[in-house]
């Protein structure tokens, strides 16, 4: 793809999150590939967060999926897909269109997910094709449909930049939307009227940046927003003729939230009314106010209510549509919104057109030409996975995405696709849990290798190009959707020669008899040719085809896209959270860490990315942890009704009392017991479909475990026998935490994991029987192989230190001898846990820094580096400054009361 002999740079798009970052890839003489933020992409004008920095190093082809299989041996493709198409028709043939389905993701480029969608809807006949969106943006999707009448995000990034008032709610913004983050802190510093509340039951990385954080308790911010309606009507700030020209039903949402009563408010929500009233109190002062969202408002059984509790707020003071005002929901996954424009939910059909809309299933079938169009909803995907495990449905496509550690009830899960006749899972790697369960395994091109495109939160349509060319037999997942078509006899409606064609025929339909009837119009990109394709830049929706690019907000002037063309105040009760049982008395909250993404098939090859959180925790409470016996470090058993977890406990006071936040990061491939969504509950968003991941009652213990280690190793141990365990990547080989229920032969489980080659000859151990301390070291020659730090107690071995061992060269002597002693040596101090991942800079040196005078996140970026390159770790860094500082103060205090 690339010339060899010189360097090359491609425009590209992160493969991460929603922000939708423009990157340049450079691939230099020798193959070796270098990322940088593109300057001139209005996502990010040149930021990459610690995710998208890294992606160089993703790269690899370590674990790829580079060939078909059938149960699990390497096949052809022909035998794969003919398998494939074979199987779903003859399911089809014997059972009906809705005996089938196809599980797809917000990960994979929008001409992939258009060809899914037509297949299953237009000429398999079903609507059973629903994606992870689902778990993800549904609540919205339904808020939005609900409110406005069609699934339009009204705003733009340059909105957050534009407002004096930011309400994140839900969001933890600045590890999961970090460019986003940074763009609002950099809009604070020249705006310094610029205010932003954080409300999370958490005290987040994101309360860096917090003027007001609000701790709800969960579930409780349709109170919240349902009083601060009443408070904007008792206050006058209405704005009375948006609310009639544009809108209906505001008199119901109005009584529904009642009058204002503080108290009340305050004691659903666990809020101090003082806080209540200032939260109140700005957004009535505060015209510009932008409203941010995410999971914390859409993963809930009353996420749809929560959605339309925030748009109603907006309504009402008809601050929508206008710079720097607005609800903006903003997307996790890449082309979550790509996704949403093509239908790929199975509650859509396509180009945001109405599944249970007899016009529009007219206009989409004729345009595709299709024998079959489905004319119902089919199942949202945790009654699709129900519906597998009660075989109803016998053939399954997964595609982009890992069900098996994703969905709640996560284990059952497993059990559905174990018992499933025939599944098929598409995807880019070979570590990933739900392949076990695939009878057929597809290889996917990945990013930096596949074409196409991609929306972002805003709208803003973006190439992804390819600059690698495709290892093994990995395919683009389109091609591998068209190739099952054509052998189930649709070869004349998918014969595409590559991704341009697709998106054309997309852009056509968006524009189809729409005449500003329908939000979704990019007409305008309808006829770009291959070139013009390959050389779009990146362009916000709508594009309608002959119009001049008109303002690219919707609504500030009305123009709804429901029947008579106003917006719905939706009125919303707040409800009481579940009830916990006595026997499950803790809130399961779960989500994301800065440097892992999802199930960790990437950032998980990343020994930087995964330093910064190398194992799986539960962050709980100190009075929590107190109550159940539990101290900082110790392992404790997450369970609920569904699964457990056994994690790390990281006590600490940012947690609320009587929650528990777990991440949803690790799978059976880094931990033995770490897949948290074996303890979420099904339970679902009455409207949306969409899963309450955030709210799973629970019951923790501590895990009195005998023994605990930490290893490094220079080779990844082909399987673990230790009750606990979890594995990280380190620079040069491998850290893995260990503990143990009962006592073992330490020396013989070291020999095991360090390599069964190694001979006693080579093994250095120390041992104190009394303490319960052990260690060993195992060496080949002058380098080491693998070291084990055993212990009665979690293991206070420095992390950063030994996992730097095994890159260092030769050791002899005394060296060898530190190595046991378990201490870096006096000239080279433990740098702590490492929180800036570019420059792997740690939390002691950032103390040490603080203590040389370094008092701002500036100063330390000036003496360490740290914080400077992409910019994640800046809101850790003043925590941490905060922390030290409240410390001295503490100690000031102290000395003058002495
Ligand atoms: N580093 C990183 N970034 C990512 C991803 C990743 O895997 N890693 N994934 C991407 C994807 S797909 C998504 S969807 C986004 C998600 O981005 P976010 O939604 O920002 O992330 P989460 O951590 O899932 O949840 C956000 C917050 O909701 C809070 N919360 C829980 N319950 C409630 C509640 O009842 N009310 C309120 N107000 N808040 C509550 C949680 O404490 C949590 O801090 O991130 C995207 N970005
Ligand atoms: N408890 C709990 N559960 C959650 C959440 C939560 O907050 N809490 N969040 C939910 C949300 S918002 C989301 S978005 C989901 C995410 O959950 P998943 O979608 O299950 O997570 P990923 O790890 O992103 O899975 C993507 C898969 O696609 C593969 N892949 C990557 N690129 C390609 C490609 O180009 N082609 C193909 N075929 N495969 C590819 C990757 O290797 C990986 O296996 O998790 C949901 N589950
Ligand atoms: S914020 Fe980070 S993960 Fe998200 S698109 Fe930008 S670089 Fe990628
Ligand atoms: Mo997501």
């Amino acid at each position: 793809m690339t010339d060899p002999a010189q360097a090359s740079t491609i425009k590209t798009t992160c493969p991460y999150c929603g922000v939708g970052c423009g990157v340049l890839a450079t691939t230099a003489a020798d193959g070796s590939v270098s990322v940088k933020g593109d300057p001139e992409h209005p996502a990010n004008f040149g930021r990459l967060c610690s995710k998208g920095s890294a992606l160089a190093e993703t790269l690899s082809l370590d674990d790829r999926l580079l060939y078909p299989q059938i149960n699990g041996k390497r096949e052809s493709w022909d035998t794969a897909l003919d398998l494939v198409a074979d199987r779903f028709a003859q399911t089809i043939a014997e059972h009906g269109p809705d005996s089938v389905a196809f599980y797809v993701s917000g990960q994979i480029l929008t001409e992939d997910y258009y060809v899914a969608n037509k297949l299953m809807k237009g000429f398999i006949g079903s609507a059973n094709i629903d994606t992870n969106s689902r778990l993800c943006m549904a609540s919205s999707v339904a808020g939005h449909r609900r409110a406005f009448g069609s699934d339009t995000v009204p705003g733009t990034y340059e909105d957050l930049e534009k407002a004096d008032l930011v309400v994140l709610v839900g969001s933890n913004l600045a590890w999961c939307h970090p460019v986003i983050f940074q763009r609002i802190e950099a809009a604070k510093a020249t705006n310094p009227a610029l205010r932003v509340v954080v409300i999370d039951p958490r005290r987040t990385a994101t309360c860096e940046l917090a003027d007001l954080h609000l701790g709800l308790k969960p579930d409780t911010d349709v109170a919240l927003f349902n009083g601060l309606l009443a408070y904007l009507a008792e206050a006058d700030c209405l704005d009375q003729s948006y609310i009639d020209q544009y809108t209906n039903g505001f008199d119901g949402a109005l009584a529904k939230a009642g009058p204002v009563d503080m108290a009340k408010i305050a004691g659903q929500t666990g809020l101090s009314a003082q806080d209540i009233a200032l939260f109140y109190t700005m957004v009535a002062r505060t015209e510009k106010t932008v409203t941010v969202y995410s999971q914390g408002v859409n993963q809930s059984v009353v996420g749809t209510d929560k959605v339309n509790a925030i748009i109603n707020t907006h309504l009402a003071t008809g601050r929508i549509g206008r710079a720097g005002m607005g609800p903006f929901s903003i997307t996790g996954q890449p082309n979550a919104m790509g996704g949403r424009e093509v239908g790929g939910l199975a509650n859509m059909l396509a180009a945001h057109m109405a599944i249970e809309n007899p016009d529009h299933r007219e206009l989409v079938q004729s345009f595709w030409q299709s024998p079959s169009m489905a004319t119902r909803q089919g199942l949202k995907a945790v009654d699709m996975f129900r519906a597998v495990g009660e075989g109803r449905i016998k053939a399954i496509w997964i595609m982009a995405t890992n069900p098996v550690d994703s969905l709640p009830d996560a284990d059952d899960v497993a059990m559905a696709l174990k018992a499933c006749p025939f599944v098929v899972v598409s995807d880019v790697s070979t570590a990933v849990d739900t392949l076990a369960y695939a009878d057929v395994a597809l290889p996917g091109a990945a990013w930096g290798e596949k074409d196409g495109t991609v929306t972002n939160s805003e709208r803003r349509i973006s190439r992804q190009r390819g600059f690698l060319d495709l290892p093994g037999e990995t395919r683009p997942d389109w091609w591998a959707l068209c190739e099952v078509a054509k052998r189930m006899g649709f070869a004349e409606r998918f014969d595409y020669a590559d991704a341009s064609e697709i998106f054309a025929e997309h852009a056509s339909l968006s524009a189809h008899d729409n005449d500003g009837q329908r939000d979704f119009d990019i007409g305008g990109l309808a006829d770009l040719g291959r070139s013009g394709y390959q050389d779009l830049d990146p362009v916000q929706w709508p594009v309608r085809a002959g119009q001049p690019r008109r303002d690219s907000r919707f609504f500030a002037g009305g123009g709804y896209f429901t029947p008579d063309r106003k917006a719905n105040f939706i009125a919303v009760e707040a409800v009481a959270p579940r009830k916990r049982e006595r026997t499950y008395p803790f809130v399961l909250n779960t989500g994301r860490v800065r440097d892992h993404w999802h199930t960790m098939t990437r950032t998980g090859k990343t020994a930087r990315l995964s330093a910064h959180m190398a194992e799986p925790y539960a962050e709980i409470h100190p009075d929590d942890a107190a109550s159940i016996g539990l101290a900082d470090a110790e392992l404790v058993e997450v369970k609920s009704p569904h699964g457990r977890v056994v994690v790390r406990a990281l006590v600490s006071d940012k947690a609320q009392k009587g929650s528990v936040f777990v991440p949803l990061h690790w799978t059976d491939q880094f931990a033995s017991t770490g897949r948290v969504d074996a303890v979420v509950a099904p339970e679902t968003d009455p409207v949306s479909g969409q899963p309450g991941s955030k709210f799973t009652p629970v019951a923790l213990s501590r895990v009195s475990s005998s023994w605990y280690g930490f290893a490094i190793l220079r080779d990844k141990p082909n399987s673990i026998l230790s009750d606990y365990w979890a594995l990280a990547p380190a620079p040069g080989g491998w850290r893995l935490e260990l503990a143990g229920l009962e006592s073992t032969d330490l020396q013989h489980l070291a020999q095991e994991l360090g390599g069964s080659a190694a001979s006693e000859a080579q093994i250095l151990s120390y041992e104190d029987s009394a303490g319960g301390t052990s260690r060993f070291a195992i060496w080949d020659g002058v380098h080491l192989v693998a070291a084990f730090f055993f212990a009665a107690q979690p293991v206070e071995v420095s992390r950063q230190w030994a996992a730097s061992l095994l890159e260092t060269p030769a050791m002899t002597g005394v060296d060898r001898y530190r190595v046991l002693a378990g201490r870096p040596p006096a000239d080279r101090p433990d740098p702590g846990a490492i929180v800036c991942s570019c420059f792997q800079i740690g939390a002691n040196q950032i103390a040490d820094a603080a203590k040389g005078g370094a008092d701002s996140v500036e100063a330390i970026g000036k003496v360490l580096k740290a914080g400077t390159n992409c910019g994640s770790c800046r809101s850790e860094i003043k925590s941490l400054l905060g922390a030290l500082n409240e410390k001295e103060t503490a100690n000031v205090d102290i000395a003058k009361a002495g």
